[in-house]
């Protein structure tokens, strides 16, 4: 009992010491950004993990089933002034993902030589055929019907700045809804919106992008005809307010 009590005191002292010593160096990392934003299931696949203050020689994920590998630390190379904001460092690394896991967020954290860890999240996704928007889907009772099953849509809010989209889902499915458009460019000017509708008509989930995209998962209550509509926080419209939208049935 004495020692356990011991043992915890130690590891306790050890780590306020730990983060202290980062405190005062003022160089507690934050992690912001993964470039590409995603990695699929069944790949291995090298991605930059961007924020600020960022060090690594370790990234282990919280489900062991994924692999990390670190490849190498330096400066982040940003392009322009948004990309500026997510932070100076980049983490290359080399991340390896078995083929059944299912899309979502995956926690992970980067181990510093010293310091306490970082916490980040990954996104896994899974392959899926690309879906034009198609107009007029700019209102609910006339949405762009999409393909069963899994499937992204490459889309844009012009015309009416908001795009309706259908999906035949079953009661007990679970289902992943995901916009990007920061992620995949930084400087644009579109603050995605994202509003699940039940086969009523009534909405059921609703996300504001703040600053990382946004998405909604949901598990289906009833059989039907479910409705995902996106559009933008300021109700803006325009060509270049692009955007995908991945539609997963987990
Ligand atoms: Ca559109």
């Amino acid at each position: 009992m004495k020692k356990g009590r011991i043992l915890c005191f130690s590891l306790a002292a050890i780590s306020v010491l730990a983060v202290g010593a980062a405190w005062a160096q003022g160089k507690q990392g934050i992690f912001r950004a993964a470039n590409p934003p995603w990695v699929l299931a069944g790949q291995t696949a090298t991605v930059k993990l961007i924020g600020q203050d960022l060090t690594a020689k370790e990234i282990r994920f919280q489900d062991g089933r994924i692999a990390a590998k670190v490849v190498k630390v330096g400066p982040a190379a940003a392009k322009n002034d948004e990309e500026k904001k997510l932070g100076n460092t980049a983490v290359e690394a080399e991340v390896t993902v078995p083929a059944d896991l299912r899309p979502g967020l995956y926690p992970f954290q980067f181990i510093p030589e010293s310091g306490p860890p970082v916490d980040g999240k990954l996104l896994i996704d899974v392959n899926a055929p690309e879906v034009e928007e198609k107009e007029p889907n700019g209102s609910l009772k006339a949405p762009q019907s999409l393909p069963l099953g899994s499937v992204t849509v490459v889309g844009k809010l012009d015309g009416d700045g908001s795009d309706v989209f259908q999906v035949q889902g079953k009661a007990g499915e679970t289902w992943r809804f995901e916009v990007f458009a920061r992620r995949l460019n930084a400087a644009t000017k579109l603050e995605a919106v994202l509003r699940l509708r039940d086969p009523r008509m009534a909405p059921v989930r609703t996300v504001v992008d703040q600053g990382q995209d946004c998405a909604i998962e949901y598990k289906l209550p009833v059989d039907g005809l479910y409705l995902i509509e996106v559009f933008d926080g300021d109700n803006k419209s325009a060509a270049d307010l692009t955007y995908r939208l991945a539609v997963r049935r987990l």
